[in-house]
This record gives C-alpha cells, structure tokens and sequence, in this order.
C-alpha cells in the first residue's frame, strides 16, 4: 500500500512517531493532519521522573496564523487518576466541535439545542478509558485551538488540555506537583 506524507504505517512507524494500539499518537514532533490530543509535556516515568517539553509542537499549534495574535482561553482539567478528567473534556470538544461546526453553518446558533450530546457516537478524542490504572501521561492539547467570541465580542482561541492524574501508584510527589503547579499556571479555566 502507498502511503501519502500525512499517513503513518501502524507496522512501521518512522523514529519521531509511535502509535500505540489505541490509535492515540504518541509522540510526534510535526502536527498530525486530523484534529487530535497531542502530547505537549511528557513525564518520562520509565528513566528518571524528568519531564520533555514539545516545543516544536507547541510552537506549530500556537504560531499558526489563524490563532497567532489572538487572546488565549486555555480550559484544563486537573485532579486525582482514574476520576474522569479526560472523559470530561471529550465532552467539551464535543460541544466546542458542534459549537464551531454550527456557527459556520448557521451563524447564530440555538444554544438551548443539544443536538451536540449526541449519545450514540462514541466519545473520542482524548485517550479515555476503564479499570484502575492511570491512563493519561503528561500533559496534552487538543492540537486545534477554537475560535469563539468573549463577552466584548473580541474572537479569542480556546484551548483544551488534559493532565496527567495525580496520586497513583507511579507518579511521585513530584510529578504530581509539578503537573498539577504547571496546569494551574497555564489555565484560564480550571
Ligand atoms: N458514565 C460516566 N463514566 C464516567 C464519568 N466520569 C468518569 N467516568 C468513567 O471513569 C473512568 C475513568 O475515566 P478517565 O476519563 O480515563 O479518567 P481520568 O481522570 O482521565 O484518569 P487518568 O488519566 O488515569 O488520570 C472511565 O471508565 C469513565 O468511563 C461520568 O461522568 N460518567
Ligand atoms: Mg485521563
């Protein structure tokens, strides 16, 4: 099978990207082609506790033209593993997704239609799951920024960020504090 630049063979992976069963990316240093989490901090858990920062991508989500002047509202979700932060905010893209979708569509849109909740698709976009093993490392963005208006009527980029959950039997104090000090400065809304 032929693959284009924006496609990756799962059985091959280049060196800069791994993509796990799940489907979620990894780590990547260039920004995938669809809408997706992608990891801005990493914890290295397996080595020395240290945490890697992804400029390169931070800076391609952050300096795209279609943001990069703009005001920044960055909506984080912070707490104790396993309590379902991440499915929360699978939530909030849902909502930001139809929101933005609607708005092209219909310029003013009917905020009281919950047509957005959508119950029989399944909820993707930030890795999510069951059982009692944190799931969420580091800390992650949803790679697109979306484009709503504050109150004065001045456009602003919204941010979605996922955080790794503190207190499980993996993280130390230290991870746990530095993700959670971290999220808390970064966010506007937490
Ligand atoms: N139905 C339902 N399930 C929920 C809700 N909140 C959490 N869960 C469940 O809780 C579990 C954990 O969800 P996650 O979103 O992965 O939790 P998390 O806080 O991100 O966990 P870590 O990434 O490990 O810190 C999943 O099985 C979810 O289905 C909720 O409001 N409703
Ligand atoms: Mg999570």
């Amino acid at each position: 099978m032929e693959l284009d630049h924006h496609q990756v063979d799962p059985l091959h992976p280049s060196d800069d990207v791994l993509i796990q069963n799940s489907g979620q990316v990894e780590e990547i240093h260039s920004l995938p082609a669809t809408p997706q989490a992608v990891r801005i901090v990493e914890v290295v858990e397996e080595v020395d506790h240290s945490f890697e920062l992804n400029t390169e991508l931070l800076e391609q989500i952050l300096l795209n033209p279609k943001v990069a002047d703009k005001k920044v509202a960055v909506i984080g979700v912070a707490g104790a593993y396993r309590k379902g932060k991440s499915f929360l905010l699978n939530f909030f893209l849902r909502y930001l997704t139809w929101r933005s979708k609607a708005d092209k569509v219909m310029g003013e849109i009917d905020l009281e239609n919950s047509q957005w909740m959508s119950p029989n698709s399944p909820l993707s976009g930030f890795s999510w799951r069951g059982g009692s093993e944190r799931d969420t490392n580091g800390i992650l963005i949803w790679s697109e920024p979306f484009l709503m208006k504050d109150k004065n009527g001045e456009e602003i980029a919204v941010l979605l960020m996922d955080t790794q959950g503190a207190f499980d039997s993996q993280s130390t104090v230290k991870d746990c504090a530095t993700i959670f000090a971290l999220s808390t400065m970064i966010s506007s809304v937490q």
